[in-house]
């Protein structure tokens, strides 16, 4: 597909969960065809790129992000072929496809980990991170998954540690080692070569490490092995890769995604997902304050306006539904088109997460087995040594992985309409009166609104290029204002609180562009009504 440069800065990014978005064949478990059945639905949307989860083989320990083989897709997902039939129907519609490249770590079923495992000279031992003891114990301090736990795992066999940053089951790549980073390198280039456009890069600022440094990432080589990465593959195919990358002030952000420096697009900043944790930690939830959010969302536009580019994302398969932390389940519909309008009409690339254009809101955890994810499973122990059972399941339903990767819903039928079969996690308990065929039908659904905001956007100078200014931040209050050299400034007004607050108009004789609540008129004072959101001309 031709791509012009910087088609980075019009796209509008759909993330899929592939196991949970849509199932053709009847084995409870979403693949290829049902996504090629839904991508009109996208289309319709305004989405022009999908970012897919991994679908390449994997023991599925991390729901795919522990890969077995980096040169196939999984079966349970369909054939390549099937694969390839999907990339052709996106590109026929206009949207690109970003793979997610997860090259810190392989699974430990991964052939090459398999050899390396059997002793000191195995084929592919120097493809992991081997330590011999120190102390007798391991190399560092680092931790692992479990709580508590080493980031080394001792192997009897050879008396060396091995490393997995992440966890236990993803012993961590060498990258020091030049043949490992020519196995990634061809590796990417071939799925270039299948017609891929880009790559969504997991925890990439993890592959160069320091090992005196108190925590593993950002290690002394980071740039240069993404400049290699870039020269060798995603330069050559003008690809869009956005990093993931946790706890970067935006300057840091800046060396990793500045064009000049030649490494990748964007990379996501989640600091404003850490507002509502005790500490930004998930199971710890505290008062969430809306001003927060804001602000830090705020920060971000002015650290990477007019050196960067920010990547707009408030869910993800990590994460719970925003609406159930940043928004309101009594105004449910209109925090979803809020925190939509807040978050997408900034200065940057739009991320939606699958169900995110419902205004879906978290699954409830009846029991501790229904979280199967291994955040929840690793933190159990410990939760419910401090809070209890209950209170333990009531921060699952409040903040596991999960909460984001229980199946689309596509109508009130069984299952959702997700599968004819037995789906392979627990369905959302609000699935009748949350899925796509009613949002669809409603004359205040949210797949409507935001289909309004991606068009009104996409046809926006201002919105798609300008720069930000936030001009009010308080009492339930939000208004932000882009320009842009020539353009007439557009401004966002919202109500971010549960209360009815008036808001003087920013624009004299102004147009609205978009309103949450069918607005007609503009007056010189804006009676808000709670979670209303306008943009204004
Ligand atoms: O996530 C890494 C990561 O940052 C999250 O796991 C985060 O640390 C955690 O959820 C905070 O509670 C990436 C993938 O997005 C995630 O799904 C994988 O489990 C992880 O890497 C390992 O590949
Ligand atoms: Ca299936």
């Amino acid at each position: 597909m031709e791509t012009k440069k910087d088609w980075y800065k019009d796209a509008v990014v759909y993330q899929i969960y592939p196991k949970s978005f849509c199932d053709s064949n009847g084995d409870g478990i979403g693949d290829f065809r049902g996504i090629i059945s839904k991508l009109d639905y996208l289309k319709e949307l305004g989405v022009n790129t999908v970012w897919i989860s991994p679908c390449y083989p994997t023991p599925d320990k991390d729901n795919g992000y522990d890969i077995s083989d980096f040169d196939n897709v999984d079966p349970k997902f369909g054939t390549m072929a099937d694969f390839e039939e999907m990339l052709d129907e996106m590109h026929k519609r206009g949207i690109r496809l970003l793979m997610d490249l997860v090259v810190n770590h392989t699974s430990d079923e991964h052939e090459w980990f398999k050899s390396a495992i059997q002793g000191k000279d195995a084929p592919y031992r120097d493809y992991y991170i081997w330590k011999d003891p120190v102390n007798g114990g391991p190399p560092n301090k680092w931790g692992g998954d479990a709580i508590g736990g080493s980031a080394w795992i001792y192997d009897e066999k050879s008396g060396q540690y091995y490393l997995h940053v992440g966890f236990h089951y993803q012993p961590d790549l060498d990258w020091e080692n030049p043949k490992v980073r020519d196995e990634i390198a061809n590796m990417i280039n071939r799925w270039f070569d299948r017609g891929v456009d880009g790559f969504r890069c997991d925890v990439i600022n993890m592959i160069s490490k320091d090992f005196e440094a108190d925590h593993p990432g950002d290690g002394p080589r980071l740039h240069e092995f993404l400049h290699e990465l870039h020269e060798r593959c995603f330069g050559p195919h003008n690809a869009f890769t956005v990093g993931e990358v946790w706890d970067l002030p935006p300057e840091a952000s800046l060396m990793l995604t500045a064009p000049e420096r030649e490494e990748l697009t964007l990379a996501f900043q989640f600091e404003h997902m850490r507002e509502g944790r005790e500490k930004g930690l998930r199971f710890y939830p505290a008062e969430f304050d809306p001003h927060k959010f804001v602000a830090t969302m705020a920060k971000w536009q002015k650290g990477l306006n007019g050196k960067g580019w920010n990547a707009l994302c408030i869910e993800n398969h990590d994460q719970p539904r925003s609406i159930d932390r940043f928004g309101s389940k009594k105004y449910r519909r209109e925090s979803a088109k809020l925190l939509a309008t807040l978050t997408y009409c900034m200065q940057g690339t739009p991320f939606i997460y699958e169900g995110q254009e419902l205004g879906n809101i978290n699954p409830v955890f009846h029991t501790l087995e229904e979280s199967i994810d291994i955040e929840s499973q690793n933190n159990q122990e410990i939760l419910i040594k401090k809070f209890g059972v209950e209170e333990t399941l009531r921060r699952f339903s409040l903040d596991s992985r999960d909460c984001g990767r229980v199946p689309m819903a596509w109508d009130d039928s069984e299952n959702g309409g997700f599968t004819t079969g037995k789906p392979w996690i627990k369905l959302n308990d609000f699935y009748k009166e949350v899925n796509a065929k009613k949002e669809l039908e409603a004359e205040d659904g949210v797949y409507g609104y935001f289909r309004d905001l991606f068009k009104m956007r996409a046809g926006n100078k201002t919105l798609m290029r300008g720069d930000f200014e936030l001009v009010t931040n308080e009492g339930g209050a939000v208004v932000y204002r882009r320009f842009l050299e020539g353009e007439k400034d557009v401004y966002v007004v919202l109500n971010y609180s549960d209360n009815a607050i008036s808001i003087p108009n920013p624009v004299k004789d102004g147009k609205i562009l978009l309103s949450s609540h069918k607005r007609e008129a503009l007056t010189d004072t804006l009676k808000m009504k709670p979670w209303e959101s306008l943009v204004i001309e």
